[in-house]
């Protein structure tokens, strides 16, 4: 199958994102010959095409970083707790030329097709350009939100304005002065994107579908000295995070929601619990209690206590019964916010409720509802990802017997075994796959544990002379069991929970919750165990 003019390496990383960029510094340093295959063309992966204004980690930096290179971690300076996009793909740069991961990097290369090669136990992976590669193993560092969704709604290429989507968003930014500005969608990045054009369009209006549960907390500066002190403890910062559930033991969107399980329940508060919960906390108060994951009764009486909490921000009744959310809080992301709510208190910002008046079309000159035109010269289209499973549906992976991964995942729903391998697949390894615990958790603490795992696991194959491991059926099919199990007794199950996490955004998709909720330490422990047994539930050969 591989042809003479295939270029060979030990191992292909596809993607140069948080993940690909450590896989390749790991891989290289065991003297693993790598190339790493990026679409763009330049490192950052996710935090290079979200450049929408507002876009922001919802993690601390000192958090959300590589723990694995003290230097780094000592030389880089985070301006903000939680850092803005620029500043992420600065930092990202920064490792980059400080690791000197350039010279192995390919930019500009999208990959189409991946067929692993029975007889020689290879992978062979094609481009876009028509280049072919080939090597031992394929390590999938494509990213959980890499594939943008955008909306089929009708009409949308007639109109004559400008059309946005937040993950192009132009690099050059545009001027939103005196523009009439709509957005569509609500979820973080919405959210995020929302307070930020209110200040500079003339009018916006925002086109709502679900309302969105946002934890208020405001981000800030470091002040002077701040970060040295923070830097001076930083083993004490690692070692807590390590030991912490979600990944981050500091301010996160997890570590408040994971808090959250540790309050009382709501059911057995008094009317006047609550209240003053809501008092003293805004929005917040209206979620913090132990029984929101576990009891939908419990959630719908969080709901709408969190309608109280909106209508004593925003002054328009009608406008705050609109922004209370309809579906159990949990289900999607929790969106840290900066200012959100007091944005719809702007004279020139507009709600529409799709709920009550929906999308009919966009036309050449704005959006008609069912009850109005909305004249526009700019639509911003916030509307998600095709996530976890959309960056490798979308490249032809063949595995044994010429079977489609993205067949596969379509017909079974996304099946992994710990969240890194699929049976069939012989010697992929994914990056924070379904199954992982990924977006449950701080991103990057969950893909440093998984590029150590693998790398490990290469090095294991190569000093005991295996030239494939590949996941047994019945791994996967048990692994799959335990991770549904985790969620069975939450609220992340409910029938009207839909969102990126369990592929109800994306129509047709299978719907399963695609996280690991048991925690990153659990998880770790897990995987090491696997591997201290000589791999169990995989096939080496
Ligand atoms: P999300 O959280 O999936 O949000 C997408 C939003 O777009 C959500 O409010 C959707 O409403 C809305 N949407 C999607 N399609 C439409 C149409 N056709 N009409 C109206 N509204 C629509 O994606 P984000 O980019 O905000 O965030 C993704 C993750 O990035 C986030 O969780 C962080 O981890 C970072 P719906 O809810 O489907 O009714």
């Amino acid at each position: 199958m591989t042809t003479a003019a295939s270029e060979r390496f030990d191992a292909i990383v596809v993607g140069a994102g948080f993940s690909g960029l450590y896989a390749l510094h790991r891989l290289r340093e065991l003297g693993v010959r790598t190339v790493v295959l990026e679409k763009a063309e330049n490192v950052g992966g996710t935090w290079l095409f979200n450049r929408y204004p507002g876009a922001r980690c919802d993690i601390e930096s000192i958090e959300y970083s590589y723990s694995f290179s003290d230097e780094i971690q000592q030389d880089w300076v985070w301006t903000e707790t939680m850092p803005a996009q620029p500043e992420i793909e600065a930092y990202l740069n920064f490792v980059a030329d400080r690791l000197d991961l350039r010279r192995d990097i390919r930019f500009d290369t999208n990959v189409v097709s991946m067929t692993f090669d029975e007889g020689a136990a290879e992978w062979v992976v094609t481009t876009e350009a028509g280049e072919s590669l080939v090597a031992s193993y394929v390590v999938a560092a494509s990213g959980i939100l890499s594939v943008p969704l955008e909306p089929d709604i009708a009409g949308m290429d007639t109109f004559t304005g400008t059309s946005l989507f937040t993950s192009r968003w132009p690099k050059e930014g545009i001027d939103l002065a005196d523009k009439c500005v709509g957005v569509i969608g609500t979820g973080s990045t919405g959210v995020q994107l929302i307070p930020v054009v209110a200040r500079q369009a003339g009018h916006l209006t925002v086109f709502q579908r679900s309302p969105a549960y946002t934890l208020p907390w405001k981000v800030r500066a470091f002040e002077a000295g701040e970060l040295d002190e923070l830097k001076a403890n930083y083993a004490e910062i690692r070692a807590a995070q390590r030991a912490h559930a979600v990944g981050a033991a500091r301010l996160s969107a997890f570590s408040v929601m994971f808090e959250m399980i540790t309050k009382p329940p709501l059911k057995s508060a008094s009317r006047e619990d609550q209240l003053r919960a809501i008092e003293a906390e805004g929005v917040m108060g209206a979620l913090s209690w132990g029984d929101v994951f576990f009891d939908i009764e419990a959630n719908r009486m969080a709901a709408k206590l969190y309608g109280e909490a909106v209508a004593r921000i925003v002054k328009d009744p009608e406008t705050a019964a609109s922004l209370t959310p309809s579906h159990p809080f949990g289900c999607k992301r929790p969106i840290i916010d900066q200012g959100y709510y007091e944005t719809f208190n702007r004279d020139n910002v507009t709600l529409v409720d799709l709920r009550k008046d929906p999308i009919v079309g966009v036309t050449p000159t704005g959006i008609q509802t069912s009850q109005k035109q909305h004249e526009l010269d700019v639509i911003v289209y916030a509307t998600g990802f095709d996530a976890m499973t959309g960056a490798l549906t979308r490249i032809d992976i063949r595995g044994r017997d010429n079977a489609s991964l993205a067949d596969f995942w379509a017909s079974q729903g996304p099946y992994t075994y710990l969240g890194i391998a699929v049976a069939g697949f012989p010697n992929l390894f994914i990056v924070q796959a379904p199954g992982s615990p990924s977006a449950a958790t701080n991103f990057v603490a969950a893909l440093e544990q998984h590029v150590e795992w693998i790398s490990d696991c290469v090095t294991y194959l190569r000093d005991h002379g295996y030239r494939t491991i590949e996941a047994l059926p019945d791994a996967q099919d048990e692994w799959i069991e335990h991770t549904t199990a985790l969620v069975e007794p939450t609220v992340l199950v409910h029938p009207t929970c839909k969102s990126w996490y369990n592929g109800g955004n994306v129509p047709g998709k299978k719907r399963m919750y695609m996280g690991y909720t048991a925690g990153i330490p659990e998880y770790r422990r897990r995987c090491d165990e696997v591997a201290a047994t000589g791999y169990r539930g995989f096939k080496l050969a």
